[in-house]
């Protein structure tokens, strides 16, 4: 337990700027001491084992540099709190309620982890990580993320955009769409038979969305490599739409000229729709979508933006397109 909280509070510092360094510093000493507490009350904090503690020991990635063009006014929408975002979570193969992911993630092994790229690509083939993200390149953008059921956070990521994976496996002209998948791996996923979803969790993007500057491949959050429970070890994150399309631990990238079946269109078609783009105006059939809970709060006092307040950058992807019907 020592060597764990001197680990956790030993974060190096990085280029990135002062207050996130602070503030991801204190988060963490926080996690680390409410571990130590678990482990002298003799169980872990999690009761499922390790999730919190093992967050202490991730990797820092110290090269990231901040992208100013990529943040959010953090007077108006201040980051959630590093604990707050790793244990409020939906990833149903780990669990269906909020905490679940964060108890039961850690079992997912993450290294060594490979990508398939298959459909119309001129460089198919199975890739590994580092092959296909450029490490050296990494940015830190602050985005606001915003879940269908209404709650919403705002995130420090750490990735590349998705424009610059693509462009490694160079798409065909024919490809218009990208398709993910993720990780299903029955053995490591205990939970997996009542997440009530088909799997594997598949999602996709017209390639135009795909292309988009805002499109994030994630490979890590508040300074450090993603925690399980948000995606690790690659998550795509696409700030404008609903946080359904923001596929976690993504095993394969497949490029098609037909539009993706997505899961949640696949559950529940008349719910949730390929689209999924952050619309105050459009309700869902059982709530409506134009306040949020911007969490921790419990009440849903924040008004809900046009595509989530990017609509100056990704409106123009959309006109003349009814949102009413292409939800
Ligand atoms: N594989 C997988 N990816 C997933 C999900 C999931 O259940 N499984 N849930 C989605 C939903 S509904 C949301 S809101 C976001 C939640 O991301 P967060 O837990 O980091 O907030 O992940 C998305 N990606
Ligand atoms: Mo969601």
């Amino acid at each position: 337990m020592l060597i764990r909280i001197k680990t956790s509070a030993d974060i190096p510092s990085s280029e990135i700027t002062p207050e996130h360094v602070y503030r991801s510093r204190r988060d963490f000493i926080r996690v680390a001491a409410a571990g130590a507490v678990g482990a002298v009350a003799g169980t872990v904090l999690s009761g499922g084992g390790g999730g919190v503690d093992a967050q202490a020991s991730l990797a820092a990635l110290p090269n990231a540099k901040r992208n100013s063009a990529f943040v959010v006014d953090e007077t108006v929408d201040p980051l959630t709190s590093y604990e707050q975002i790793t244990t409020y979570n939906n990833y149903y193969e780990f669990g269906t309620r909020k905490s679940q992911p964060a108890q039961n993630a850690h079992i997912l092994k993450v290294r060594p982890w490979t990508v398939k790229v298959d459909g119309l690509v001129n460089k198919p083939g199975d890739y590994g990580l580092e092959d296909l993200v450029d490490f050296n390149q990494l940015e830190e953008r602050v985005y606001r993320h915003r879940c269908v059921e209404a709650w919403s956070m705002v995130m420090p990521f750490i990735g590349v955009p998705l424009s610059s994976v693509l462009k490694r496996v160079e798409p065909r002209p024919s490809a218009t769409f990208v398709e993910f998948t993720t990780v299903f791996r029955q053995s490591e996923m205990p939970l997996w038979e009542r997440a009530g979803i088909e799997l594997p969790y598949i999602e996709g993007l017209r390639m135009d969305e795909a292309l988009h500057p805002l499109t994030l491949m994630a490979v890590g959050l508040y300074g450090k490599v993603l925690p399980n429970q948000c995606g690790a070890p690659l998550r795509v994150h696409i700030p404008w739409k609903y946080g359904f399309k923001s596929g976690k631990s993504i095993v394969r990238i497949r490029l098609t000229d037909k539009q993706p079946l997505n899961t949640w269109q696949l559950q529940r078609a008349d719910e949730y729709g390929f689209y999924a783009n952050v619309n105050p105006t459009v309700p869902h059939p059982r709530w409506p979508q134009d306040r949020e809970q911007r969490l921790p709060s419990p009440f849903k006092e924040r008004k809900t933006l046009m595509f989530n307040g990017y609509a100056d950058q990704v409106a123009s992807l959309y006109s003349g397109m009814d949102l009413k019907k292409f939800y």
